[in-house]
């Protein structure tokens, strides 16, 4: 009887998220992640891997155990919004010619994910407290707000695999599809893990510009041109500033190179207001930019975490690199 109760919540749980606009949803327990996954961010540490990441160094009992995020914590609910492939992205295909442009990565074309999926996040997390009428339970939202292995989580729910490009992937929605976790005290019904994986395929790893990704697995965030757009804080050395390209801000190439994500349906999420106008921009003209015009033009952006500064550096280096080509 009590365990019917139980599935039946975990079911209107997952029906309320799809109502809410989630593309997937899936649940998981609250233990730790796997003692493979463990090993592997350890030995990803260890190697240096995280770069200038140093926040990645911390915490780490929480990142792998959910119930040390958050005490009590029995279940995780684990949701994903597609934000790819563009719908009629008429401007793909231009990277390699759009000479003094720049090119901000399909993610950050929308507004800023953080707190869309954050606000979708409580108000699922509201319902849940009306389908237990109102009796008061936990729920921490995290968005790649907390330390919790969001992707370890998300495979053991169901949600997809890990490919070789290290994304998350659905075999319907393919790899460009965002995180986002309830960690609760409610216990619901976990979801079985995905059983599928990358067949024999690696274009992914021919895509990357710098080698970031190698094919025993390892993933070096230093050579990773999204690190060292959006995290890296100083100066960036002369051969792989040379292998941005014209990537302002993040970078696409092996999330567009899988073919999960060249099969699946184009994101269309009504509610997630999305920037053509940020695809792409003139080079010359940011280096031109007073500080106030940036923080305007990113008001609802994740790309007005970087600052002003950090877009300029981006800029000049894309500039460079469009002049040498
Ligand atoms: C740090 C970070 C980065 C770093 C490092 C990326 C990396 N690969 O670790 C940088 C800045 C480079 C980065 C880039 C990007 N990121 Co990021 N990032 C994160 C963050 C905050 C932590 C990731 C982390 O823990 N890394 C450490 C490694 C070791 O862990 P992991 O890759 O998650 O792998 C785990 C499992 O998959 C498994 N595993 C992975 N590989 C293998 C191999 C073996 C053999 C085994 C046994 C296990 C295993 O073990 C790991 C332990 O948990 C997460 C949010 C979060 N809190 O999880 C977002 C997150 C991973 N990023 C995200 C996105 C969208 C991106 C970009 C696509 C953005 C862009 N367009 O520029 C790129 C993609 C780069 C890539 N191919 O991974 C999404 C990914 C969604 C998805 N579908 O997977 C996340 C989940 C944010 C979110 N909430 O949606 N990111
Ligand atoms: S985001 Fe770009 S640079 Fe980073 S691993 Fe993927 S293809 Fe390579
Ligand atoms: S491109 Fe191929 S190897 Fe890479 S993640 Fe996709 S299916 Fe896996």
């Amino acid at each position: 009887m009590l365990e019917l109760a139980t599935m039946s919540l975990s079911e209107s749980v997952k029906t309320r998220a799809l109502e809410l606009g989630f593309d997937l949803v899936g649940i998981t327990t609250a233990e730790p992640i796997g003692a493979d996954d463990t090993a592997y961010l350890q030995r990803w540490l260890n190697a240096g891997y995280a770069a200038g990441m140093e926040y990645m160094h911390r915490n780490i009992a929480k990142r792998i155990n959910p119930a040390a995020l958050m005490e009590g914590a029995r279940s995780v609910i684990c949701t994903a919004i597609a934000y790819g492939p563009i719908p009629d992205d008429e401007q793909a295909g231009l990277l390699s010619s759009s000479e003094y442009m720049g090119w901000i990565a399909d993610f950050a074309l929308y507004e800023d994910y953080h707190v869309f999926m954050k606000n979708k996040l409580r108000a699922l997390a509201d319902s849940i407290g009306e389908l237990l009428n109102g009796r008061r339970r936990q729920c921490r939202i995290c968005v790649d707000s907390a330390p919790l292995a969001e992707r370890s989580l998300a495979r053991r729910a169901g949600l997809g695999f890990i490919g070789r490009n290290h994304m998350l992937t659905n075999t319907h929605l393919g790899s460009q599809i965002l995180l986002g976790q309830i960690v609760t005290d409610i216990a619901l019904e976990p979801d079985a893990p995905a059983e599928t994986a990358c067949q024999a395929c690696d274009k992914c790893i021919g895509a990357c510009p710098t080698g970031a990704l190698s094919a025993d697995g390892d993933f070096d965030s230093a050579k990773c041109i999204s690190y060292l757009t959006i995290e890296h804080k100083g100066d960036i050395d002369g051969d792989l500033a040379g292998r941005i390209g014209n990537r302002l801000f993040g970078c696409d190439e092996c999330t567009l190179a899988c073919p999960y994500t060249q099969n699946a349906p184009a994101a269309q999420n009504a509610e997630l207001r999305f920037h053509p106008e940020w695809r792409p921009m003139m080079l010359a003209e940011i280096l031109e930019w007073p500080p106030e015009q940036f923080e305007e033009c990113f008001a609802d952006s994740t790309v007005k975490r970087l600052g002003p500064e950090r877009f300029k550096r981006n800029a000049r280096i894309c500039l460079q690199n469009c002049r040498d080509m």
